[in-house]
């Protein structure tokens, strides 16, 4: 059976808890690609500490990352789910691809020009290099498609070029990855300032939802939440907030912009606001049922993570040793 499917590689930082704009734009398309795909899904620890982490917080971040990811729906039966710095290889990886990299294209990458400047006391080398993290996280496990948002398409841009490189010098090792946009793909944006995404790392956390926010803290940030001076609920140009909102109403309920229109036509932003926040409690709700049943049972986290890594070594040490020989490394 393994082989005949497409392979699949993502991953996603322990930086904080998820946001709402994580499930809706890539956690909840990960869930049915289970089926279609032999899938590798991976909690990044190893990428999240070239942001500073304090030790405690971190290590309660990555347990519930793995938590929430499983409680949304990856099976670690179906796929892979691991915990990136419980594989070696990973590290092993970058660092031979660092030097398969170049400066100059390091360079260019928006996302380092941003978080350089954000965190601007720590300019570490890391966040410089994490896109040879990321690329080895692809390239060892031979990916064909890399579902991510819009915001990490440069990176596999980079990983594209790298692995290409490699291959050019030393023959066919890595597979060529693919980005992959899925169908439904919603970018949800910030609840206080509607032109910027929704990060699990703003300062504001009014800004975002998580998905373990209690229903009175989601239905109090969805009351509120930013939007103009207008009160009728229509998609339009400049409505920045009311379509953000309309957006994630959606994308809860299936409904369409015009049936969302004509549902709440002479209601004002009220009723709409407490509306789409009900629909958000409503779909976090057995989520975090879920979670909350995970999250206390230690022992199943362990096993599957366990499991998940050597199965996710086994794989990763056989492209590993691959490179390195062609490198000319003795082995
Ligand atoms: P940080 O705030 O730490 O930069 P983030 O919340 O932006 O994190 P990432 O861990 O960088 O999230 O992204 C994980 C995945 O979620 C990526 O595939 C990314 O494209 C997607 N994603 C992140 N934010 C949103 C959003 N607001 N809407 C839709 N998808 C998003
Ligand atoms: N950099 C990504 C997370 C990430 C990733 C990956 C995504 C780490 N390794 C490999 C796809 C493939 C982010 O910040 N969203």
């Amino acid at each position: 059976m393994e082989g005949a499917k497409k392979r699949v590689f993502s991953g996603i930082q322990p930086s904080g808890m998820l946001t709402l704009g994580n499930y809706l734009g890539a956690l909840r398309n990960w869930v049915p690609m289970q089926d279609e795909f032999d899938c590798i899904f991976s909690v990044a620890d190893l990428h999240a500490i070239t942001i500073r982490q304090e030790p405690a917080a971190f290590r309660r971040q990555i347990l519930e990352t793995y938590a929430i990811l499983l409680a949304v729906g990856i099976s670690p039966e179906k796929s892979i789910l691991f915990l990136q710095s419980h594989v070696s290889a990973h590290a092993e990886m970058a660092w031979l691809l660092d030097c398969y990299t170049q400066f100059g294209e390091l360079s260019r990458m928006t996302q380092f020009k941003d978080k350089s400047a954000r965190y601007s006391s720590n300019v570490n080398a890391g966040l410089f290099t994490y896109p040879s993290l990321m690329a080895g996280d692809i390239l060892l496990y031979q990916a064909e498609l890399v579902p991510v948002g819009a915001d990490q398409k440069q990176h596999l841009e980079l990983s594209r070029t790298v692995a290409e490189r490699f291959n050019g010098l030393y023959g066919p090792v890595f597979t060529v990855p693919e980005p992959y946009i899925p169908k439904v793909g919603a970018r949800v944006m910030s609840l206080q300032d509607p032109r910027k995404k929704m990060s699990k790392s703003d300062e504001n956390h009014n800004a975002f939802v998580s998905l373990l926010d209690k229903p009175d803290d989601i239905i109090r940030k969805f009351k509120r939440a930013v939007t103009d001076s207008e009160s009728e609920v229509k998609y339009a140009d400049g409505k920045d907030g009311v379509n953000n909102l309309m957006g994630i109403y959606a994308s809860v309920t299936g409904k369409t912009m015009d049936e969302i229109q004509r549902e709440f036509e002479g209601e004002g932003y009220g009723v709409f606001k407490s509306a789409v926040g009900e629909a958000v409690v409503d779909l976090l709700r057995p989520i975090q049922q879920e979670f909350d049943r995970l999250i206390a049972d230690k022992g199943y986290l362990e096993a599957c993570w366990k499991t998940g890594a050597a199965r996710a070594a086994r794989l990763a040490g056989r492209t590993l040793a691959k490179a390195m020989k062609k490198i000319g490394f003795i082995r």
